[in-house]
């Protein structure tokens, strides 16, 4: 074999190198990364989710959702004809206080129907009024900050009739007062949050 052929192979074996560290990173990055673990749903999806599971109640005029036992709760971020589109809508009420009964699982489905802005749900101890940044304090654990319980990645805005979810379950094993937030930087300062009564 003379020279030009070794350079041909050795030309084949770069580009495989390179072929194959590519796929893993694509792949690594769009599947595997935490901030991009959510899936997509149309609008008949969306509506098909939007709906009161066995065992939950709503009640508008007190602004509360009644949760008997586990459940699945559907929760739409940032509703467009809500007054402030920092709020979250669940079962047509925006903000409203959740009460569940003492051990129960709770799955959410969180759903941005933003046009236009990343929102998250976060699960904390903490209550308002919160900073323009609480989720760096949720995440640092610092003294006096924000004790946060779980949390979603950033859901980016609906996108041609697309809107971005994703589930996050949570055991309400202890009675107490949790809040739900959004952390995107001045949501829930500008009252992107909702109380959650566990009893
Ligand atoms: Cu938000």
């Amino acid at each position: 074999m003379n020279r030009y052929g070794f350079l041909g192979i050795a030309v084949v074996l770069f580009i495989s190198v390179l072929l194959i560290f590519s796929a893993v990173y694509l792949w690594g990055g769009f599947a595997g990364g935490s901030h991009e673990n959510y899936g997509f749903m149309n609008q008949s999806e969306l509506s098909a989710i939007n709906t009161a599971s066995p065992g939950v109640n709503v009640s508008q005029e007190n602004s509360t959702v009644f949760v008997n036992g586990s459940a699945h709760l559907a929760v739409m971020a940032g509703p467009m004809n809500a007054p402030s589109m920092y709020s979250f809508e669940i079962l047509g009420v925006i903000n409203p206080e959740i009460q569940i009964t003492r051990g129960s699982d709770i799955q959410f489905t969180v759903v941005n129907i933003d046009n236009d802005s990343y929102h998250n749900f976060v699960l904390s101890t903490s209550g308002p009024p919160y900073p323009d940044f609480p989720g760096m304090e949720m995440m640092s654990g610092s003294s006096g900050g924000y004790g946060y319980a779980s949390m979603t990645g950033y859901l980016p805005p609906e996108n041609n009739g697309l809107y971005a979810y994703t589930n996050i379950s949570y055991n309400f094993s202890s009675a107490g007062i949790y809040w739900y937030l959004c952390t995107y930087p001045g949501h829930a300062q500008d009252g992107m949050f909702g109380k959650i009564l566990v009893t």
